[in-house]
């Protein structure tokens, strides 16, 4: 009798099997090539969506094909459990964040088995555990340290109406997310990371990540974004100060019309003071204040600005210059002044054409459609030198370096280098997060807590209001803290670290995450990391790569671990879409996983999920699609059950007897080749899959006529071992179907063999004067000479050339052969 295939049964079973057996726990053997593959933790929100799904089925292929392959895997999951998420549902439910979250992990967590994943659930870590957070602290000292952390007042998002910070993600169109209210700056002081000294080596690095996508190189890239130029300095007149202004354009130096201040700009109060535009200029700064750099930088608004009654000199030739205030040139980026020069910047352009300023234009232009003295939009080209006195004539490029060296000699300006990129903000006036564990003394100032006193912990008794500057400052008991430099009484830090720091070292504690004594020993660090496959969203190339990549670095400076970048290779998947949507509630097209694994399991899911897309495509669900996967395990499961009913004590060698046979063998070397090749090179799992589909196929065919069973034998054995990295529940109670005692997941990879791949006919096309006239099967291992012998005897070529004058004919053993006839 053939058994059905009962999913539900099958996958609870072998889940349990493998967890009473421990099958995927790994520990450091030299003996080994190791292989660490990652998927990004996901934040303990409750409930799986398709796109973790996709996530970890794309990660445990990787994981159980490159175990089979022989390699000492590596393959952890944990979870990023700290964050506002908790802090909202204390407020709506007054759960406690800590149960909150940690019953949401163990849900998820389930969910997680329910697929299938092959983790070691020995290294998980969650990143809100005491036992984790002891060493993010003692990390932050060693940064702290190094000088890489520091304290600086900076405006945060206040809802004057909540008296609370607000996140930024909580500022929705400029009004507080709960109340509505419109939401003001407030100063506070907050924690910095020089992620800033790391510009260059964030920057040069990247080509050191052969195996990174393209697109998220390219996007951090533009996140450095680093700018050669000058600064230049500019004397203001009657004022002791010189201007300082950074430029991209040292060339467009003579075509100077005006100058721009940002409008937080240091020197502004003392420019302005007494004069007659003091009181213009401050009702323009007023207004500016409650604008977001996103706002002040769109192209699309018109330009404002306001003249602030002073001259600066061009020290190039010595021209008074009115000096502007606009809100398109920002304070933290450059020396936060500009030199304007309308006829070559869009932005000065535009600015110029409405308050009617001077454009002159320096750089000219052999296009026939461009008139550089009559400009409809800034000219921002390459061009040659004009009105620039002894630069004139030289090309724009070559005038850059030219006028450095000037300004070098001269003294007044000098090479220099920007970056957008801005140092790290970390501290958060959120409860739950990492206590960020400094101490200030009113003798000592700013003090870190002794190491041996870690963690600090975060304190229970707080109230969450969703009022009041933290939850922290609520606590009886947190603040008070003795100085560790003088022992006198003291107060703690009332933040708590940004939940990105949290994520930007736990693939090292995965590397030795029970460690009672240290973040992670130096000697598991050698032996597992870099991660060799990192696997997440694209939504994190910037954000999240970069940090990790920040902290990597800055560890290895510190000679806590042994690589300078942490991920060798990584794949961004696609999204998971419902009719061309993604997926939302609001759109009302999700697909939960939980569903779909009730109606037809987990291996189906996976299936329909690696077979529908190229991982770094989007997929679109289909319901017909996930139907057919289930039909197709349906038939895999059909033919393994029925040879193993018929063919019992099938003999382990066999010769091929037939064409049938030798098509057979080809299939399944070929399949494992394919499957090989496709998961091994670049985890093309779809067109992996649709090879086994058509070996499934030659199979059903093959077992219609004469059945060789040692043959077939080997072809069932080999079809349940490939497809098994996929759909691992069916594949091992196929396997053990078949009469084996061993899990299938420690079996070895099956190795094609070569010589059943070399097919002994061989088909190629008779062209004539071009044209594909005639196909013929010949022997594989013809040469030119024969090949084209049993061409010009073929029938059909015959009667299609007499009469007529062959001139010509060439032969591509294999291939083809072209008689050109006159
Ligand atoms: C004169 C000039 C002429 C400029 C020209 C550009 C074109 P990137 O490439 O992004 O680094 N700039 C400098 N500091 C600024 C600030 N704080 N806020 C807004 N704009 C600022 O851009 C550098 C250019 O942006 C600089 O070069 C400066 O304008 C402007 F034909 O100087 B340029
Ligand atoms: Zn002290």
């Amino acid at each position: 009798m053939i058994d059905k295939y009962n999913f539900t049964e099958i996958e609870a079973k072998w889940q349990k099997k493998w967890q009473d057996a421990d099958i995927f726990k790994t520990t450091e053997d030299e003996t080994k090539e190791k292989y660490y593959v990652l998927e990004m933790f996901p934040y303990p929100s409750g409930k799986l969506h398709m796109g973790h799904v996709r996530n970890y089925s794309i990660g445990d292929v990787i994981a159980r094909f490159k175990t089979m392959k022989g390699f000492n895997v590596l393959h952890p999951m944990g979870w990023d459990s700290f964050g506002l998420p908790a802090e909202n549902a204390a407020i709506k439910h007054g759960a406690a964040p800590s149960e909150w979250t940690w019953n949401n992990i163990d849900e998820m967590r389930d969910q997680l088995c329910e697929l299938g994943l092959s983790y070691d659930w020995d290294r998980e870590v969650a990143t809100c555990h005491p036992d984790y957070y002891k060493w993010m602290q003692w990390i932050f000292i060693q940064f702290y340290k190094k000088g890489l952390a520091y304290k600086k007042e900076n405006p945060v998002n206040w809802c004057p109406s909540c008296q609370t910070v607000l996140a930024n993600e909580q500022v929705v169109d400029g009004k507080c997310e709960r109340c509505g209210a419109e939401v003001g700056k407030k100063e506070l002081s907050q924690w910095y990371f020089k992620i800033t000294d790391y510009a260059e080596r964030l920057l040069s690095n990247l080509d050191k990540l052969p195996g990174w996508p393209e697109k998220v190189k390219t996007m951090q890239k533009n996140w450095i974004g680093k700018s050669i130029g000058a600064e230049v300095t500019f004397e203001i007149e009657e004022f002791d100060k010189g201007l300082d202004i950074f430029t991209t354009r040292p060339d467009t130096l003579y075509g100077v019309t005006y100058m721009v201040l940002a409008p937080e700009h240091p020197y502004l109060k003392d420019l302005v003071a007494g004069g007659e535009y003091e009181e213009a200029v401050k009702a323009y700064v007023d207004k500016v204040q409650h604008m977001s750099d996103i706002e002040r930088t769109s192209t699309t608004n018109e330009k404002t600005g306001q003249f602030i009654g002073r001259y600066a000199v061009n020290p190039v030739n010595g021209k008074k210059v009115p000096i502007y205030i606009s809100d398109y040139v920002l304070m933290d980026y450059g020396t936060g002044a500009i030199m304007a020069v309308p006829a070559h910047d869009q932005r000065d352009f535009e600015f110029a054409k409405k308050f009617g300023l001077d454009i002159i234009p320096v750089v000219d232009t052999d296009d026939p459609d461009i008139d550089v003295y009559n400009l409809k939009e800034a000219f921002a080209a390459e061009g040659n030198m004009i009105n620039s006195e002894m630069f004139t004539g030289m090309n724009n490029q070559e005038a850059i370096t030219k006028i450095i060296d000037y300004l070098e000699e001269k003294g007044i300006g000098k090479k220099s280098i920007n970056y957008r990129l801005r140092d790290w903000l970390i501290s958060r006036q959120r409860y739950w997060g990492t206590p960020i564990p400094m101490i200030y003394c009113d003798e000592c100032g700013w003090v870190p807590e002794k190491e041996e006193n870690l963690p600090v912990m975060l304190p229970t008794d707080v109230e969450f209001t969703g009022k009041g500057e933290s939850p922290l400052t609520t606590s009886k008991t947190f603040a008070k803290a003795v100085c560790p430099k003088c022992g006198k009484p003291a107060r703690r830090e009332m933040d708590t670290m940004d939940t990105f720091l949290d994520s930007s070292w736990y693939f090292l504690r995965y590397c030795d995450a029970q460690n009672e004594k240290e973040a992670f020993n130096l000697e598991k660090i050698k032996y597992w990391m870099s991660v060799d496959q990192y696997i997440g969203g694209v939504e994190h190339a910037i954000l999240h790569l970069m940090y990790a990549r920040f902290f990597q670095m800055a560890l290895y400076d510190l000679g806590l671990v042994n690589t300078d970048e942490p991920f060798v290779n990584l794949l961004t998947q696609g999204m998971v879409i419902k009719d061309g949507k993604k997926m939302s509630k609001s759109i009302g097209n999700v697909v939960s996983p939980a569903e779909i694994i009730e109606k037809y399991g987990a291996d189906t899911a996976r299936l329909f999920i690696l077979f529908a897309a190229p991982p770094e495509r989007e997929l679109d669900w289909s319901d017909k699609g996930v139907e057919g996967s289930y039909r197709f395990l349906n038939r895999v499961h059909r033919l393994v059950y029925e040879f193993a009913e018929k063919y019992q004590d099938v003999p382990e060698s066999y010769e091929l007897k037939n064409k049938a046979d030798k098509d057979l063998a080809y299939a399944m070397n070929y399949t494992i080749k394919k499957v090989s090749d496709d998961v091994g090179g670049r985890f093309n799992f779809n067109t992996a899959i649709s090879s086994v589909m058509e070996l499934v196929n030659e199979m059903y065919k093959y077992k219609e006529g004469e059945v060789n069973p040692g043959l077939f034998g080997e072809a069932v054995k080999n079809l349940v071992l490939v497809l098994s990295p996929f759909t691992p529940h069916i594949c091992e109670e196929m396997w053990e179907h078949l009469g084996h005692d061993s899990f299938i997941y420690k079996e070895a990879w099956p190795v094609c063999d070569e010589s059943a791949l070399v097919k002994d006919t061989i088909e190629v096309v008779v062209q004539i004067n071009g044209k594909v006239k005639e196909k013929m099967d010949v022997p594989a291992n013809l040469n030119k000479a024969e090949l084209e012998k049993l061409a010009m005897e073929n029938e059909k070529v015959q009667t299609l050339t007499s009469g007529k004058n062959v001139v010509k004919v060439i032969a591509v053993p294999g291939k083809l052969v072209n008689i050109v006839v006159k």
